[in-house]
């Protein structure tokens, strides 16, 4: 099971799932893991409450608000808000593939299969500019990939925008879909550009980031999970050349590589703005 998917577990209302053994009373097991990453964490909130000289009023706020953050459940939106993009560099350090992205908290498995030729799940007057994003899947060493399975998720281009199945009143899967890579590896989706997102403001996170005197907009992006047989599964977002939030994203994650200029409507497509990529992914271990 992808580690991944403890979001959408607790999302889902499955509980969430756990690696810790249970210890038998009175038996200590210590993690050599834990202690290695959790130690020299809890030292570090320590010192900062003694170094900020910490009131009992203000720990009484921390408090109320990390319970507002579970009873909203906002977890994973202020986790990954705050920490992902560090997950994701240092869990793609040795990594062969095109740049990674972190997956955020509104992935949703088991989107439509789109049929050729592939168009976004979208309501009938879905507001946006139309895009045609289309591009190649290789290997790190070039070697097409044909079947690759596409997997694209995006908000709305209202503003601000909503992913569908979270927040909003989109149908369930609207701009959510799976497509497949063609036999010389190439892929093409009609869709629409998304627009600059704000994750949500009036929540625990929100207030967060507005008390660091941060705003809450993410750069326009597309969620892209590609996965083929032979290949590890490549989670990555794509950004648009001159967004005005790129250098402030509320989620810190953008990556310079994934920032593509899109080709604006004219000549032989004269409605639609086009977004060519291409990415590569890394080959599992031979078996
Ligand atoms: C998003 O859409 C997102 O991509 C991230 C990282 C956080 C919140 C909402
Ligand atoms: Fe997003």
């Amino acid at each position: 099971m992808c580690v991944r998917s403890v979001r959408y577990a607790y999302q889902r209302g499955e509980g969430v799932p756990t690696k810790q053994a249970v210890p038998e009373f009175g038996e200590i097991v210590a993690s050599p893991r834990v202690v290695e990453v959790v130690e020299p964490l809890i030292e570090e909130i320590r010192r900062t409450i003694l170094a900020s000289e910490v009131t009992y009023e203000e720990w009484g706020e921390v408090i109320a608000f990390l319970l507002d953050v579970g009873a909203t459940g906002e977890m994973p939106l202020l986790l990954d808000a705050l920490f992902e993009a560090a997950v994701d560099v240092s869990a793609s350090r040795a990594s062969s593939a095109s740049p990674s992205a972190i997956e955020g908290p509104y992935y949703v498995p088991d989107a439509p299969m789109l049929e050729p030729p592939y168009v976004m799940p979208q309501r009938p007057d879905e507001p946006g500019q139309q895009l045609l994003f289309a591009g190649r899947v290789t290997g790190a060493d070039g070697t097409p990939v044909p079947a690759a399975l596409l997997d694209v998720w995006q908000s709305d281009g209202t503003v601000p925008g909503t992913y569908s199945n979270v927040h909003g009143d989109q149908p369930d899967f609207n701009l959510r879909g799976r497509f497949q890579t063609d036999d010389r590896g190439h892929y093409e989706l009609r869709t629409i550009q998304p627009v600059p997102y704000t994750i949500p403001f009036e929540g625990p996170t929100g207030r967060l980031l507005n008390a660091l005197g941060r705003h809450p907009w993410r750069p326009a992006h597309f969620h892209v999970k590609l996965s083929a047989d032979g290949y590890r599964t490549l989670t990555t977002q794509i950004y648009f050349a001159g967004d005005q939030y790129l250098d402030s994203d509320s989620a810190n994650a953008v990556k310079d590589e994934l920032i593509i200029a899109v080709e604006p409507p004219g000549g032989d497509h004269p409605d639609t703005a086009v977004l060519n990529y291409d990415f590569q992914l890394q080959p599992t271990p031979a078996a």
